[in-house]
Parts: C-alpha cells; structure tokens; sequence
C-alpha cells in the first residue's frame, strides 16, 4: 500500500548499470540528481546493474560504479524519497547487504503496489518470457537459495571471472535468435486476474510501449543504453512516471537523462 502523501512515482528498470557502460551510469547518476527529486517513490524494477556477484563487492571490490550508484542513491534516499529495488535477470544476487548500503527496500517479483485503491501488479517481466523454456530453467536453478549459496561461496575474483563468462554467453545466444523473446500476454493476463488488477509495468524486454487488451493495461518499460556506439543503435533512456492527484492518476513517459553528450 503506497503511503497517501505519494504523489508523484518514477518507475525504470534495465538500466544495466556498471563498469561497462559509464556514459548510461553518469547518465543515471545526473537523473537522480536532478529530476528525479521530484519523486516521492523511484521502482527498479530488475537490472539495475548488468550483473551483480554479491552484496561483498562493495566492501572488498576497488571502488568503481558499483559503489558510485549505491552511494548516489543512498544519497537520494537520505533526502527523503523512498527506493524500492525489484531483481532482474542480471542482478537477481542483489541482497540485504545492498539494500542496506542504499537505504532501498528489496521488492519481490512479482508484487502489487496499492496506489489510492489502484492495484497495480509490478514485475521485472523475465517471467512472463514462457516461450523461453532453457531461460526458465536457468532462472528456476539460480534462484534456488542452494544454487546462490554455493555460488556466493567461491572468492570474489572467482565469482566476477563467471559471471563475465555467462554474460559472453547469454550475448552470443541472443545474438543467434531473430527475436528474443517477449512477454506472453496470456501469461501477463493470467497474472493480472490472479492479482485482481488491471493494470502492470514491467521491463525486461527492451520493448517500451503499452498493451491494451481486454480492458488490462500492460506498460512496458525502456532500457537505458547511453553506450551504444554512435551511428548504431538509439540512445535510450526513460521513466514512466506516475502522478496521483486528489480524483485522478495522470501517466506520463519522460526521458530519464540528456541523451546527448
Ligand atoms: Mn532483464
């Protein structure tokens, strides 16, 4: 149940955040900055960072984005607007210790925010993929608490070295497929009745629009890529902000950082 002094919510997600992708991170850090003070709420709904190997990369790793984006938003956090982190596929390893250092809640996925009566079903989306039965496989292993236990148990430099190898993998699969894949919206409607809503965000598929169906809205949130070499692809970066007033909930896509450099 969202307090009833929220007025104004800032929903992201797929920002992909790290070392890797410094123009989308400053980009992230001079958003949060600057007009995202106006939200009363900001929702990550999942990938965050493009990965996460565990909450003791802050303490032990050298200093680098990471740390720059936990402080930042734990700065954000101290100056009063509330932070909720959802798990995405890429930093599903996000734990207390995290939430922690930035002063955030951990959300989980999926969940139902309360807004003045409005219930709104909330997800990363990744779930919602059905069609991709090895991802399925894979996200059911490595959310198990055995998998995350023993993974969590190798040294740090052990656990980064993995993760890089997985990402080279996951990219050269989705670089063989046509499409990757997108959310069912079957699956989607199922979850909606099943929340007794109407209404969801979600990210994950790098598809930003919305879904009208049978009365149900489906908003899908962009990704952030301030990196993408020039000349190819499109710089993105957007918000989906929620505004409450006193009878109505206004809706409005805005660009989440200057895109140009
Ligand atoms: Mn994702």
């Amino acid at each position: 149940m969202a307090p009833p002094t929220w007025r104004h919510l800032a929903f992201v997600s797929d920002l992909h955040l790290g070392p890797e992708a410094p123009a989308t991170t400053a980009g992230f850090l001079r958003w949060l900055g600057a007009e995202a003070l106006t939200a009363d709420c900001l929702f990550i709904l999942g990938d965050l960072f493009e990965a996460w190997v565990g909450d003791d990369l802050l303490d032990m790793g050298p200093p680098d984005a990471h740390h720059q984006v936990c402080a930042a938003l734990a700065a954000y956090a101290a100056d009063g607007h509330a932070v909720h982190v959802m798990h995405g596929n890429r930093d599903f390893l996000l734990q207390q210790g995290f939430a922690h250092r930035c002063n955030a809640s951990l959300l989980p996925d999926p969940c139902v925010l309360d807004l003045g009566g409005q219930r709104i079903v909330l997800t990363h989306g990744d779930a919602l993929c059905t069609s991709d039965a090895p991802y399925l496989q894979w996200r059911a292993l490595c959310r198990a608490t055995e998998w995350q236990a023993g993974f969590l148990a190798q040294p740090l430099s052990a656990r980064i070295e993995q993760a890089a190898a997985m990402r080279a993998q996951s990219r050269a699969s989705q670089s063989r497929m046509d499409t990757w894949s997108d959310a069912d919206p079957f699956e989607a409607a199922r979850w909606l009745q099943a929340a007794n809503s109407r209404w969801m965000i979600h990210g994950h598929t790098h598809r930003p629009r919305e879904h009208w169906d049978h009365g149900q809205l489906r908003q899908v949130l962009s990704d952030w890529d301030l990196d993408a070499a020039a000349g190819g692809a499109l710089h993105r970066a957007e918000a989906l902000w929620l505004h409450a007033g006193s009878m109505e909930l206004a809706v409005e896509r805005r660009p989440g950082a200057c895109i140009h450099r």
